[in-house]
């Protein structure tokens, strides 16, 4: 009987729950437990850290987990070295779920950084009206260029307000739509947005918007990310739990 462990945070880890709690399927997810009140899910949940690769190993052995999948976000990317070695050495078989990264089309006009600090050198120059969409972790870094007006968003309210000078913050969590995006970009007169190449269909309505009316993209490249078996669809994934994953293949 498999007893599978989501390490989750997207919106593609909410699909796959959903499918393997119809399937009647032991499973659990994985929160790191950054946000208030993480979307309810149809299996049981787990929230906080696993105390590094040690402790996800333990976890697994002292769970008797079967497999993983690795359903975290592009740029957890610390979470997803840990869970390969975690496996390897629990000798647990492991996939990736996760989604393409979006690609520039006709009309965008991007910027492409490979890092937050290169993000931060990007907006160097005169005064901007510029939507920050990086959530909350990141947002201090960009204290180095006060001289913008700075759109938030965070899906929480935070204790203390951001360190930047001239800033709005709008308390939301996604998935967000064309429509909501584009409405909130024209309200704060938006001429830049800053984000990550996140991929998948939850945050993307603000490059919509940004191709629509003109605006340039700063976009942040994904981090490194380990070796490892990695798919984009649920249905691939229930594929290697029904098939390949004890075959080792
Ligand atoms: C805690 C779980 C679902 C999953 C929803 C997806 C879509 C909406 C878009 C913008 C970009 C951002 C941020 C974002 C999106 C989905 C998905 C996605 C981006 C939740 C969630 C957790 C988190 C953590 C949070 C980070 C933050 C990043 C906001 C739940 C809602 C900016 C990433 O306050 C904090 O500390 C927030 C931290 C990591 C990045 C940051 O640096 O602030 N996500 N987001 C997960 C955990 O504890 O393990 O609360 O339900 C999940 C989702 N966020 O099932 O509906 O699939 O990506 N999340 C980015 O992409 O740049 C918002 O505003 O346009
Ligand atoms: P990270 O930097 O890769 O991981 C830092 C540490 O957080 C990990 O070593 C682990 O702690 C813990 N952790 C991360 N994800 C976890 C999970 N799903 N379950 C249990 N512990 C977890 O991770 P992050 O970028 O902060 O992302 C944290 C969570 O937010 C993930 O679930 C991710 O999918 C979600 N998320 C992140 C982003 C983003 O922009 N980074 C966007 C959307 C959603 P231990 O070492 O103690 O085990």
């Amino acid at each position: 009987m498999p007893n599978i462990l989501i390490l989750g945070g997207t919106t593609e880890a909410s699909a796959l729950a959903a499918r393997l709690a119809l399937r009647g399927d032991r499973a659990v997810l994985s929160f790191a437990g950054r946000t208030a009140s993480p979307r309810a899910q149809p299996i049981p949940v787990r929230i906080g850290g696993f105390g590094g690769v040690d402790g996800l190993a333990t976890y697994l052995r002292d769970h008797r987990v079967t497999h993983i999948v690795d359903a975290t976000h592009p740029f957890a990317a610390q979470m997803s070295g840990n869970a390969v070695t975690a496996a390897t050495r629990a000798r647990v078989p492991l996939i990736a779920l996760t989604r393409p990264a979006w690609a520039p089309a006709a009309g965008d006009r991007w910027t492409r950084v490979p890092d937050i600090d290169a993000a931060v050198a990007a907006l160097g120059g005169p005064p901007r009206r510029v939507m920050l969409a990086l959530g909350r972790m990141h947002v201090d870094a960009f204290s180095a260029q006060p001289q913008h007006q700075y759109l938030l968003r965070f899906v929480d309210q935070p204790e203390c307000p951001p360190a930047l000078p001239d800033h709005c913050l709008v308390v939301d969590r996604g998935p967000f739509d064309d429509a909501g995006d584009r409405a909130l970009m024209d309200a704060h007169g938006i001429d830049l947005v800053v984000c990550k190449n996140a991929g998948g269909p939850g945050a993307v309505a603000k490059l919509h918007a940004a191709r629509a009316r003109g605006i340039p993209v700063v976009m942040i490249d994904r981090p490194p990310l380990p070796a490892r078996r990695a798919v984009h669809g649920v249905d691939d994934v229930l594929r290697w739990l029904d098939h390949d994953a004890d075959r080792g293949v």
